[in-house]
């Protein structure tokens, strides 16, 4: 980070560098003609190359005079050492996450004291976001979404979850017994996290899916109805996880259950089961899973799914345990399989009696392809990895199926409000993530982040713009951090990544090398794209969030999100109906690329916001607050000779500051002159504090 200049003299407060603490503040003792030297508060002394002054804590980050990286950092640092979890940044909410619960946070008193406050009345708190969407919407009429963006783990899920308690509380029915729309909104998010979060390395709860909620209002702004839309839930995690994670926690909770449910669905320890024993993590730290288990069929009933439904629910969860455990042997024939032990024959069996499927006819699903040419129907066998693969398809399949009907379930039960006119929206998706090793999944979360991000800029951006547009200041396209190339790597049309790997999909020659070497042919001149040295498969994005690199070698596979013919036709034959009803008999289609493109087209878009006001104006003051501060530098302007506008002008002309603007009611400064106005501001006190020191000693 390379500080605004500013005009240091010895005294000075200033931000310095460090490698290990990021930034550390000290005080300016000297200054040759190369160097400054700075005593720093941990006792050393130091010769940095940039300075910058401290600012002090403030509840909103546009009020700090300084405007940079260090500031920033320092302002939230000091305020969560408070407790004060929350900043603003103009109407943006900053949130850190506490990792400790604040219950006193959120409580009904809470709610009541925000409920119709003036926006920056009150402690910044995301309760005053929600209640400015809630009024906005009273008074105007206008419909809101509030967007949620950070890192994995930074908060995203339990601030919607605060968001939505808002809302509910704000448009709920109060003293209304029994299962009201907004307690079905609410109990939606512990069913929606039993099955679509696990643990992960970031996140001992982390989102693998992306969420919108709407609540849709009526015209006494009560909550009448809500649509809850998903996007790409991670289906490889099904079956394969790497230690430490878990797998979904529905599975855990499943063999947590009373004993009668475990022996029902023949389930037992779950280090006994392919799909969760991949990764030494089973149990997490203060989370009870049988408690878990009966809290997510308490969320079920008040959601609306009834006993026989939550039945089939769990049932298909222990079938796809049992399938996780049937292996195969080479069979007799060359490139072919059987099942192959009784061992797996019983899970086999089990996975059958529980998708209430014909078990020969799973086998038969599991081990051989039936291949449809113009001319004839050929059933070719699998060799016992293929049948391993077609296995794991199938679990996917099934899961994802049961996910998609959670969410139709929930909304059709919650009900939707043709009549309403205004909603507020909520979007938490699953945040940023850079592991050790990256594939797919993340490509496809992290696009999703650059999509947000971009949406996040154009909408600060332009109300940066409207702010300018009121005050009349003459406005030229601002340089803000824009992240369209790298959107433009991945998802234009033709020539983005996701164009190429949809083609190398349809090839049937490809493989994951021919799909590298294509990207690093066509982005060899990208600049947000790289090709690490001697790698033969993976590359690396320059995300507007750091470097990551990806493994292309599963690439293909995992973007071809099919269903086989055979595993359609298997469960739409289930006697279950319940089971048959996740497979209605539909013609076959691809649904993998439209499926893709979908989730960039619904999210069409945080210090981040921050660097896009320091291309601009980020300190602006009304005309009284800035000559009560800088009068002192022209005291003679201060005499009634002039309108308030005017003397303001006249004190940043004799400061011979340019590139600032005049609005209306207000001065915007560009970054670094406010700080060089305070520079001069303390050299005129000092001066001044001099004169008055010697007149004592004088007078002594
Ligand atoms: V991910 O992208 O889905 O992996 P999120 O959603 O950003 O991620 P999440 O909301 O799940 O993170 O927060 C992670 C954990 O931090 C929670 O499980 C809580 O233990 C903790 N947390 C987050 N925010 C708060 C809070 N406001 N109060 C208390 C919190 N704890
Ligand atoms: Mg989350």
């Amino acid at each position: 980070m390379v500080a605004a200049p500013v005009n240091i003299i010895v005294g000075s407060h200033v931000w310095v560098e460090h490698p290990e603490l990021a930034w550390v503040d000290g005080e300016v003792f000297k200054i040759s003609a190369e160097e400054v030297h700075v005593h720093t508060t941990n006792g050393q002394t130091v010769f940095p190359k940039d300075t910058e002054a401290p600012p002090g804590g403030v509840d909103d980050m546009t009020k700090l005079s300084y405007l940079h990286e260090p500031g920033v950092l320092h302002n939230l640092a000091a305020r969560y050492e408070l407790n004060e979890i929350y900043t603003y940044t103009g109407n943006i909410l900053i949130a850190i996450n506490p990792f400790q619960r604040l219950p006193h946070l959120y409580d009904t008193h809470m709610m009541e004291q925000y409920k119709g406050a003036q926006f920056g009345e009150l402690s910044p708190h995301v309760f005053a976001i929600a209640d400015v969407a809630y009024r906005a919407m009273i008074n105007e009429g206008k419909s809101n979404s509030i967007l949620v963006s950070g890192e994995s783990g930074a908060g995203k899920t339990e601030t919607t979850k605060m968001l939505m308690r808002y809302l509910a509380y704000l448009g709920g029915r109060s003293g209304v017994e029994g299962r009201t729309v907004e307690q079905q909104v609410l109990e939606s998010n512990p069913v929606l996290e039993a099955f679509g979060n696990a643990k992960t390395v970031r996140n001992n709860n982390s989102s693998r899916f992306g969420k919108f909620v709407e609540l849709q209002f009526d015209k006494n702004g009560r909550i009448s109805g809500a649509a809850v839309r998903t996007y790409l839930l991670e289906r490889s995690r099904v079956c394969q996880i790497s230690d430490p994670e878990r797998n979904y926690h529905c599975f855990y909770l499943l063999c947590a259950a009373p004993p009668e449910v475990r022996e029902k669905f023949k389930l037992g320890d779950p280090k006994s089961f392919h799909y969760l024993n991949q990764s030494n993590c089973y149990a997490l730290d203060g989370v009870d899973d049988t408690e878990e288990y009966l809290a997510t069929r308490r969320a079920m009933d008040i959601v609306g799914i009834s006993e026989e439904e939550q039945d089939a629910i769990f049932r298909v969860v222990a079938a796809i345990l049992h399938l996780g455990n049937i292996e195969f042997a080479k069979g007799e024939e060359a490139d072919s399989s059987v099942i192959k032990d009784e061992k797996s024959r019983f899970h086999l069996n089990t996975t059958a009696e529980l998708l209430k499927c014909d078990a020969k006819s799973l086998e038969d699903a599991l081990i051989n392809r039936v291949m449809v040419t113009p001319e004839e129907v050929i059933t070719r066998t699998l060799d016992p990895v293929a049948a391993v693969g077609s296995r794991d398809a199938l679990a996917k399949t099934v899961y994802s199926r049961l996910f998609d009907w959670l969410v139709d379930k929930i909304n059709s039960s919650i009900g939707q409000d043709p009549n309403s006119r205004t909603i507020i929206g909520v979007l938490d998706i699953y945040g940023f993530e850079s592991f050790k090793l990256n594939s797919f999944e993340q490509f496809c979360i992290n696009f999703t982040n650059e999509k947000l991000q971009q949406h996040f800029n154009q909408h600060v951006f332009k109300m940066e713009q409207e702010e300018y547009t009121k005050e009349e200041i003459n406005w030229s396209y601002i340089e803000f951090v824009d992240n369209q190339d790298v959107l433009d790597l991945i998802e234009k049309k033709p020539g983005g990544i996701i164009a190429l790997l949809d083609e190398a999909c349809m090839f049937p020659k490809s493989t994951h090398e021919t799909f590298a070497q294509k990207l690093y042919q066509t982005f060899k001149s990208n600049k947000r794209f790289i090709k690490p040295k001697l790698s033969r498969t993976s590359f690396t994005i320059s995300h507007y969030a750091g470097e990551v690199t990806y493994l292309a070698d599963l690439f293909l596979d995992k973007n071809k999100d099919y269903v086989v013919a055979e595993h359609q036709v298997l469960l739409t034959a289930s006697k279950c109906p319940f089971v048959s009803g996740l497979f209605p008999p539909l013609p076959e289609e691809s649904s993998k690329s439209s499926k893709f493109s979908s989730i960039g087209s619904r999210f069409k878009g945080v210090l981040e916001a921050i660097r896009i006001s320091c291309a601009g104006y980020p300190t602006r003051r009304t005309f009284y607050e800035f000559l009560h501060r800088f009068g002192v530098l022209a005291p003679d302007v201060l005499d009634g000779n002039y309108d308030d506008k005017v003397a303001c002008e006249k004190i940043l002309d004799k400061m011979g500051l340019k590139g600032y603007q005049i609005g209306k009611t207000k001065v915007f400064l560009r970054a670094g002159q406010m700080a060089e106005l305070d520079a001069r501001r303390a050299e005129v006190l000092g001066n001044a504090a001099r004169i008055i020191q010697r007149q004592i000693r004088t007078y002594i």
